[in-house]
């Protein structure tokens, strides 16, 4: 699908001194997600704009460390409490308003900077880059347009937004490009033996403890791995969903193995959320898009609904297929 993208100079023309922005993410939300929105806002706010963050759901503890995350507000709609109440909206890694989680966008200017396969022109201003590692890669862009000094905070947030969604700097979009990118961050005054402990060794101990239920359960398939964790498993131990993010990578890590997928049963009856991984051909975005969700070639996931045996058989009988299609 071509996706009209309008230019980054297009973009930083709306990022004037004076003006005011909500800046959004996904539900959910992950290190790219958070790392981009703190990045993003600090740049806007050296160049003298105001902004306001806001995201649907909480900021998962292991990002709460990241500079300025406490300026993060938690909330299902912007504030209406100042006098422009019609600040633009930007949205950042959303390949739909809807994954927003937010209210009260209708009638709102939407400027969409996103990097998903899967992205979608429903923005008022649109940018749109798939080959980007991650967002805080396309941030880092705008930090280089913008051309004005940068703070090590804003260059650690951006530095961990591109660190967590390139997987350590393990997946296929990591380039020479991303690599410099990291560098200059770190020359910028990102610490990057820190950032990497506050992000990949400072798990809750609940979040290793599922990962050991959700390796029990594992269930193989020639070269399709499979687990989940049940609403009782995450009650005894005391876990939330967001202690089960990651958990896929361990199952498409094993040799051999070049699909995976990960199943959560949610608080919501019948509801569970999936979370897919390839290191082959398979494209995983269109697994995901198939079950009304979305991603990247390599990783994606979406919401399901059903048993969860019905949710692990449909999936699993998806991967199988689009697996064998390929060879
Ligand atoms: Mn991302």
């Amino acid at each position: 699908m071509m996706v009209r993208t309008n230019s980054i100079e297009r973009i930083l023309s709306e990022f004037q001194p004076g003006r005011s922005f909500v800046l959004t993410s996904h539900s959910r939300p992950d290190g790219d997600a958070v790392g981009s929105l703190l990045g993003l806002s600090d740049l806007l706010e050296d160049r003298g704009c105001r902004t306001e963050i806001v995201l649907a759901d909480p900021v998962p503890a292991v990002y709460r460390t990241l500079p300025g995350a406490e300026r993060i507000r938690h909330a299902t709609s912007p504030s209406f409490g100042d006098s422009d109440g019609l600040r633009p909206i930007v949205i950042l890694e959303c390949d739909s308003v809807e994954r927003t989680g937010l209210r009260s966008l209708e009638g709102r200017y939407l400027i969409n900077i996103d990097h998903h396969a899967s992205g979608r022109n429903y923005g008022d201003l649109n940018w749109i880059d798939p080959d980007a590692s991650a967002v805080g890669a396309m941030v880092y862009e705008l930090l280089v347009a913008m051309g004005q000094p940068v703070k090590p905070e804003t260059a650690s947030c951006i530095y961990a937004a591109i660190l967590a969604d390139t997987g350590g700097f393990t997946s296929r979009s990591t380039t020479p490009a991303t690599l410099s990118m990291a560098a200059e961050l770190a020359r910028l005054g990102a610490d990057p033996a820190r950032i990497a402990n506050d992000l990949c060794f400072s798990s809750p101990e609940c979040k290793v403890r599922l990962l050991g239920t959700a390796l029990v359960n594992m269930q193989r398939q020639g070269t399709i791995a499979w687990s989940w964790a049940t609403l009782g498993d995450l009650e005894r131990l005391q876990a939330m969903t967001e202690d089960c993010d990651g958990v896929v990578n361990y199952l498409v890590g094993i040799a051999g193995v070049e699909a995976a997928f990960f199943v959560v049963e949610l608080p919501t009856p019948g509801e569970y959320r999936l979370s897919l991984r390839s290191k082959s051909h398979l494209d995983v975005a269109r697994v995901a898009e198939s079950f009304g969700g979305g991603g990247h070639r390599a990783a994606s996931g979406c919401l399901m609904r059903g048993s969860l045996e019905s949710v692990i058989e449909r999936v699993r009988e998806k991967v199988a297929h689009d697996s064998v299609s390929l060879t």
